[in-house]
């Protein structure tokens, strides 16, 4: 557990499990649990035992965004300052992280906890999970990588549509327009998403992290770069021991054993 428990974080079969734990506000971030997730993400980051990481919420819901209580207290910081300070950095760790992150929505996902889960490398769904872009209904404007990932992820239309009308989500439908992943029955995700997590863990973690550097780029490059960039990172992927045993185990007629280096 973090100082305050407001993220609980534990490392197993080399998947590090963040929870977001104030499940009584579900689970909407404070400044505090903010900060955690922030220092959870670095922590997985830099362990070389950790080979995939499992973000999920504790209770009905993934996240509600941002604690409306915090924000608006009398006193609090201007709100470039909250986004800058809060969420930029965890959008940022998140994508700049060279091993796969999983986002395990088990209920509503709002706001900055929707867009949190977007910037996810996998994300999958509980059926009864939904997703709402809710800024709009408070007079703000989608921030924590929205306005970035959903246009990508969805097209530019149903984007628009989402983030000015608020409509929620429901996970499958999720799945239906390319926001998410997969969806897995209520009494299954948990272990279901765990077991993906757990597969990602087991695969080449080196690999991986440069496949998810090449199509970060590619969300700016053109195609020109783009061939640069994945010539460049195969040399780096190749040049790695999971490379030799992927062959060998091909050329062996066996399983591979991948090490993540
Ligand atoms: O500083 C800044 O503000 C900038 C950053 C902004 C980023 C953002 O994320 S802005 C968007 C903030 N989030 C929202 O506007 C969502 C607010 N919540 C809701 O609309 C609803 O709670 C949900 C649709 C997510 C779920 O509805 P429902 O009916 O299932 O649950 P509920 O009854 O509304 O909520 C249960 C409890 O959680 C309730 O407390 P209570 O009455 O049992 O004591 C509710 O007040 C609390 N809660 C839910 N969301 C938040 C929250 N408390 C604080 N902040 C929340 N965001």
């Amino acid at each position: 557990m973090t100082p305050n428990n407001l993220i609980s974080y534990n490392i197993s079969e080399s998947v590090a499990q963040i929870t977001l734990n104030r499940p009584e506000v579900l689970n909407s971030f404070n400044r505090a649990m903010a900060l955690e997730l922030q220092d959870a993400l670095r922590q997985s980051g830099d362990n070389d035992s950790v080979r995939a990481v499992y973000l999920t919420g504790a209770g009905r819901a993934f996240c509600a965004g941002q604690d409306l209580g915090e924000a608006t207290a009398i006193g609090s910081k201007p709100i470039d300052a909250i986004v800058r300070e809060q969420y930029n950095p965890i959008i940022t760790l998140i994508r700049e992280m060279e091993k796969p992150v999983v986002c395990a929505v088990n209920g509503i996902a709002a706001g900055a906890g929707a867009n949190v889960a977007l910037a996810c490398d996998i994300v999958v769904a509980a059926a009864s999970a939904n997703f709402v872009q809710a800024f709009c209904k408070i007079a703000l404007i989608p921030d924590s990588g929205g306005t970035f990932f959903l246009p990508r992820l969805v097209g530019f239309q149903r984007a628009s549509a989402l983030m000015m009308t608020g409509d929620k989500v429901s996970a499958q439908e999720a799945m239906n327009m390319g926001m998410i992943y997969k969806v897995f029955d209520d009494v299954a995700f948990a272990e279901e998403s765990l077991n993906l997590a757990k597969r990602l863990a087991s695969l080449p973690t080196r690999g991986l992290g440069l496949t998810k550097k090449a199509l970060n780029s590619s969300l700016f490059n053109n195609l020109q770069a783009q061939l640069e960039e994945e010539g460049r990172l195969q040399m780096q992927a190749a040049a790695g021991e999971d490379f030799k045993e992927g062959v060998m185990a091909f050329l062996e007629k066996r399983p591979p054993v991948f090490t993540g280096k």
